[in-house]
């Protein structure tokens, strides 16, 4: 579609302030924020938001996995220009990490409302449901519903890590939407996000035009062995689940290590039984999470990481226990809306480099049925999912102006007012 050019920009102060108000909602003592997915916090969220939206004029829904949806109309009646992510946050979780990208379409809305243009294409601003996978795996939930990649039945059965569901979760805080999912097909996707890694600060780039997102895998293992105690079980008769965790967390960390490339191996949780200091633990439940942009190298890793589970459950006489909690191949994002990226971040005169997704992302359940990209500004030390989480306000002007201009471009300009 032509855009005639249109000189807008985003309101940066307007759209920083609303990033801070939300982060006040599940706001942490010292700082960051804890909306874990389908708490009280995250209905508070979620109503702050759809309070938002409804003074944008937006019509608001909800579907049956609790994805909202703040649909502006255009001159046709077709598929939406879609610009999403989530609100849902890690426990110890910062205030850009989704809420910037969709903070920043209600901005890029309330800026074309302000300006009195009308696009040909209808444009929704969506929170997707449980992103972070951190309190009901897999991660992704509600955009990987919303397009069919996963089953709205199964994922409502979801047993998360403090034994609600996500259904029953999903009804407690009022967000059990009547909107069938994956009825709402999308023309294009776009999500602003920050990097969460340090690529574009250390090389000093201000956007990054992201080309896909790297393959996800996550899988619980349960240890069982025999608890005793610590004092007087010699070493050869030990059963120790504890142990096996430890060992197998060294296991995925030299592996990723010798793999090199863009192979990460992570244990962010370990719960041993009966967690006493002078019991030898007789079970251990841990996560590992192994992610890579090469899939072929990623299932490698994964086999030998079982394999290696289960010689090292042998040689300790342990019973082991695995589940797959999330499993998502790598995905490419669409050429022609990278270089869409990449020409509107330098038309503004931003310095732009391409590059992969190391976060999984709700863009990646869109890229399969349309063309999806995302756009990256810079974290501050590279880091997230860290109560320190930061990205200046001129990253997030230069951000939110390239995703207006996005905007444009897909949905395509009817009239101006
Ligand atoms: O785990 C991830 O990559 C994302 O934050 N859900
Ligand atoms: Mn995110
Ligand atoms: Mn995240």
């Amino acid at each position: 579609m032509s855009t005639p050019q249109i000189h807008l920009s985003v309101q940066g102060s307007r759209l920083c302030e609303r990033i801070q108000a939300l982060a006040q909602v599940g706001a942490l003592k010292g700082g960051g924020v804890c909306r874990l997915a389908l708490t009280p916090a995250d209905k508070a969220g979620r109503d702050l938001v759809i309070s938002w939206m409804t003074e944008l004029g937006l019509s608001v829904s909800v579907d049956r996995i609790g994805n909202i949806m703040g649909l502006r109309a255009g001159h046709v009646d077709a598929p939406p220009v879609f610009i999403g992510s989530h609100i849902d946050t890690v426990a110890t979780g910062g205030a850009y990490d989704g809420n910037l990208g969709v903070l920043a379409g209600l901005e890029v809305l309330q800026c074309l409302a302000e300006a009195g243009i009308e696009t040909e294409l209808p444009i929704a601003v969506a929170i997707f449901t449980n992103e972070e996978g951190a309190r009901f795996a897999p991660d992704m939930m509600g955009s990987g519903v919303h397009q069919g990649s996963l089953d709205l039945e199964e994922m409502l059965a979801v047993e998360g890590i403090d034994g609600t569901t996500v259904g029953a979760d999903l009804e407690a805080i009022g967000y059990a939407g009547e909107s069938p999912c994956g009825s709402q097909r999308a023309s294009a996707f776009i999500e602003l996000h920050v990097e969460q890694g340090p690529l574009l600060e250390e090389e000093g780039f201000m956007i990054g035009a992201v080309e896909g997102v790297q393959g996800i895998s996550w899988t619980e293992f349960l240890w069982s062995g025999v608890s005793n105690h610590a004092g007087t079980t010699p070493m050869r008769l030990r059963h120790d689940a504890g142990y096996a965790a430890a060992d197998l967390a060294c296991f995925v960390r030299d592996l990723a290590l010798d793999h090199g490339g863009d192979q990460v191996a992570t244990v962010g949780s370990v719960q041993l039984q009966p967690n006493l200091v002078n019991v030898i633990a007789n079970q251990a439940r841990m996560t590992v999470d192994l992610r890579n942009t090469d899939d072929q190298v990623l299932k490698r890793v994964e086999r030998q990481t079982l394999e290696y589970a289960k010689s090292l459950a042998d040689h300790e006489g342990l019973e082991l226990e695995t589940r797959i909690l999330a499993r998502f191949a790598p995905v490419a994002f669409s050429q022609r809306l990278i270089g869409l990226v990449e020409k509107h971040a330098t038309d503004l005169g931003h310095s732009v480099r391409r590059m992969p997704s190391g976060a999984g992302h709700d863009a990646q359940m869109f890229a399969p049925n349309c063309p999806s990209t995302m756009i990256f500004v810079p974290s501050k030390g590279g880091i997230s999912h860290n109560i320190h989480e930061y990205t200046a306000p001129e990253e997030i002007q230069a951000g939110g102006d390239v995703l207006l201009r996005m905007v444009l471009a897909l949905a395509g300009v009817r009239s101006t007012g």
